[in-house]
């Protein structure tokens, strides 16, 4: 197997403009400076394309445009709502400036952030092939979007460190019945929504927060879906599994 290193740098090396995808959820954590560092070191254009837009406030939107486009052209996209691919299409032009010749786009970013979804979102059909599943696309992929647009998909090539299982989980790269320790990934996904968006919370699962501490609102939740087990205590492993599952299926707004 290829190393992943060698394959980002095949593909910013082969790149005219690369784009790198990240979850609007988790802006910063789904850059990766390596890969940056490695861009600008080989002098090539590159766009931070921020996906999932759908699952996050505008404010959030707003917050994080403000701080990444002093880094490089800025696009924000839902695959899901369609919405964005023709302003990234237009960035790409605009960031290449190469003309006769198709300009060769290559796609970077962590597993299940949604790569190839923008691909499909640009090109407006369903090319590249995607799935909830991370590790779905293998090898470089090339997929033609018209108007001299060639895309290079890529796996999910950018690996986390192994022990990172709470981001795996964050980012849907696990689901929970892989994760080794559900509940304190769903203590994660609390913490964040008390940070970002309480309302939220409090409104999916139809309850008053009484308390900031985030075990607390886990029990709050799985008492008020009734997961008790014999005694009468919070079946707190059934409850993450469906905190996790309502956060990765993106029911969850931050
Ligand atoms: N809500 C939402 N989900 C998305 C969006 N884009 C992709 N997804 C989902 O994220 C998962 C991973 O997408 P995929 O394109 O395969 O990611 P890749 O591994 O980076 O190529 C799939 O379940 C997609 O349906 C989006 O804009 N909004
Ligand atoms: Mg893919």
């Amino acid at each position: 197997m290829t190393s992943y290193k060698a394959l980002v740098k095949d593909v910013i090396n082969k790149a005219d403009v690369l784009l790198e995808v990240v979850d609007a959820r988790f802006p910063d954590e789904t850059r990766n400076s390596e890969v940056e560092k490695e861009i600008i070191r080989l002098k090539k254009p590159f766009i931070i394309v921020i996906n999932k837009c759908d699952l996050v406030s505008k404010e959030k939107l707003d917050k994080t445009k403000s701080r990444l486009s002093r880094i490089a052209p800025t696009v924000f996209i839902s695959s899901k709502d369609r919405s964005g691919t023709t302003m990234l299409r237009h960035q790409i032009l605009a960031s290449a400036c190469i003309k006769g010749r198709d300009i060769l786009v290559g796609t970077l970013g962590y597993p299940n952030v949604g790569k190839s979804s923008v691909i499909n979102g640009v090109t407006g059909r369903h090319r590249a092939s995607t799935s909830p599943v991370s590790g779905h696309t293998k090898g470089v992929q090339h997929v033609d979007a018209g108007s001299h647009i060639m895309f290079m998909d890529t796996p999910g090539v950018i690996p986390f460190d192994e022990n990172d299982e709470y981001v795996q989980g964050l980012l849907g790269i696990k689901d929970s019945t892989h994760l080794k320790d559900p509940v304190g990934v769903a203590l994660m996904i609390i913490d964040k929504m008390l940070a970002e968006n309480r309302t939220a919370l409090e409104s999916f699962y139809n309850v008053t927060l009484e308390s900031p501490d985030s075990y607390s609102v886990l029990e709050q939740i799985g008492r008020k879906c009734n997961f008790l087990q014999k005694k009468g205590e919070i079946d707190e492993m059934r409850t993450a599994t469906k905190i996790i599952g309502d956060w990765q299926n993106g029911l969850l707004l931050v």
